[in-house]
């Protein structure tokens, strides 16, 4: 049986293929696990969040889900994390794109795909969100989150039991900040907390990647352009932000 952590540890071998909000965007997430199958099952994947809800009419949403349960719940190297989407959902907390709740229209989806079961769905997919990860943390020393620096982490064990989904502070921020508008000085103190030198996230939609500091953002589908993701080596020696920019590949 999988364990199932808040905190991912990886381990210096191989390498990790990482993937930021999806956003329903089926066409895109099959290309990515295509991808991921190419480049060899015994490297790992991360999705990091922010997989559901859609602004497109055709949203995947239910189908991403559906495939990312199979895959997570039954492969030791498929590592999903939480995003702020899910969490909305989970949470019962209105999230609003381009005007439009997506709470709202991600209930309609269900309604419309399972009727009188939408409710059994509703729940299993709760159930799902709850199990996954907030952060995976490599060897060489990233920090993998769907957001953040998170102002008021005192220690990775904050992110270890979290109980109160609604309510957790550090959980908040881990998937609602963002680097770029905190002072400056947040990125590394909260990094090295972790024993980390730099951090990929999502969640900021960016025209590919946007290194700011030591934090690399990464948009692999919902973003500004460009559609990144990064073959991260596991095995390689990174202290800076610079490093990761090598390993940065695009979605043809
Ligand atoms: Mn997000």
């Amino acid at each position: 049986m999988k364990e199932f952590n808040k905190l991912v540890e990886l381990p210096a071998k191989g390498r990790a293929f990482i993937v930021t909000d999806i956003h329903g965007h089926w066409d895109d997430y099959q290309k990515y696990l295509e991808l991921w199958d190419e480049f060899g099952k015994d490297n790992h994947f991360i999705l990091t969040g922010d997989f559901i809800h859609s602004i497109e009419p055709d949203d995947g949403s239910l189908e991403i889900i559906e495939s990312v349960k199979e895959h997570y719940e039954n492969e030791d190297n498929f590592h999903v994390l939480l995003g702020n989407h899910e969490w909305a959902q989970l949470t019962g907390t209105s999230v609003y794109k381009a005007g439009y709740n997506q709470n709202f229209q991600y209930l309609n989806l269900l309604e419309e795909e399972y009727g009188e079961h939408a409710d059994d769905k509703l729940h299993t997919y709760n159930d799902l969100f709850k199990k996954l990860a907030i952060a995976v943390r490599t060897r060489n020393r990233v920090l993998i989150s769907h957001a953040g620096p998170s102002k008021s982490l005192k220690s990775p064990d904050d992110i270890k039991n979290i109980t109160d989904y609604k309510h957790d502070r550090v959980l908040y921020e881990m998937l609602w900040d963002r680097n770029y508008s905190l002072s400056r000085n947040y990125l590394d103190p909260f990094l090295s907390k972790f024993g980390c030198k730099t951090s990929i996230v999502g969640h900021t939609p960016v025209d590919g990647v946007e290194l700011n500091g030591n934090q690399l953002v990464v948009s692999s589908s919902f973003g500004m352009g460009k559609k990144a993701y990064v073959e991260l080596d596991l095995e390689a020696r990174i202290n800076t932000g610079r490093d990761l920019l090598g390993m940065v590949r695009y979605l043809e």
